[in-house]
């Protein structure tokens, strides 16, 4: 089976190519994927760059271009729920794009005709990542990610992703990605553990605990690999 593995930033996907490290490399719109045979697989890594766009282009050409069959998003995000510390792990049982406004024609935010304000992410792949977590003896959250293309650090604007949208964790790929996986029909896991708490001290936070949460991370999704998709 093929299965992707997709980050935001290098410091993201960093662990993965160190666990295997035997892969080979392709070009694609400006992204690099590392193909790699590990855990039974064949795995497409890749980090996509910041934001929905880029993100959203690399889901798809994971997808349409790479052939991946499932789809793990590796990262870190803000912690909202006042329950998430740094270094946590959060799986989304659905998310949103929390930057999406036309309520000009009375739509709800984060609302799209045609689409939904939530994308659920998959059951199956969320049971598994409770089963393994279960196993290691570890917390696991699971709740709603807000995703936009704004770096989150202030006390206001996650008061109104709390009270808007039910958010637990914030991050800027998330929403995008799972857009691109439910209308392909390849079913996705959102996995994030946390870097900061998208408050005045974010900034520092996230600068201090990027590396350290980006291997958290990874190494569950390593641990899920393990497990079997
Ligand atoms: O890919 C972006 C990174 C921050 S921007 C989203 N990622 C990290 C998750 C995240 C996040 N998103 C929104 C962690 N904490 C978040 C928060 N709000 N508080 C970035 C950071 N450093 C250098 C370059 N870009």
């Amino acid at each position: 089976m093929k299965v992707a593995i997709l980050s935001a930033m290098r410091e993201e996907i960093t662990p993965f190519l160190e666990k295997y490290p035997h892969y080979s490399v392709q070009e694609v719109g400006g992204n690099t994927y590392y193909l790699v045979k590990a855990e039974g697989y064949e795995i497409i890594l890749a980090y996509s760059k910041i934001g929905k766009v880029h993100s959203a282009l690399s889901a798809s050409t994971m997808i349409l271009h790479f052939g991946a069959e499932k789809l793990i998003f590796s990262g870190v995000a803000g912690g909202l729920s006042p329950k998430l510390k740094v270094g946590d792990l959060v799986i989304a049982n659905k998310l949103c794009q929390y930057d999406v406004d036309i309520s000009a024609f009375g739509h709800p935010l984060g609302f799209i005709p045609e689409s939904s304000v939530y994308i659920q992410a998959d059951q199956k792949l969320n049971a598994l990542a409770k089963t393994v977590a279960q196993e290691m003896g570890i917390g696991l959250h699971e709740g709603i990610i807000a995703s936009g293309d704004s770096f989150i650090a202030s006390a206001e604007k996650k008061k109104w992703l709390i009270e808007t949208f039910g958010a637990d964790a914030v991050e800027m790929e998330g929403a995008s990605v799972a857009n691109v996986c439910h209308l392909l029909k390849i079913p996705f896991c959102i996995l994030r553990s946390i870097s900061d708490s998208a408050d005045g001290e974010a900034d520092v936070s996230f600068d201090e605990f990027l590396e350290s949460s980006a291997k958290i991370s990874a190494d569950f999704v390593e641990a899920m690999l393990k497990k079997g998709l």
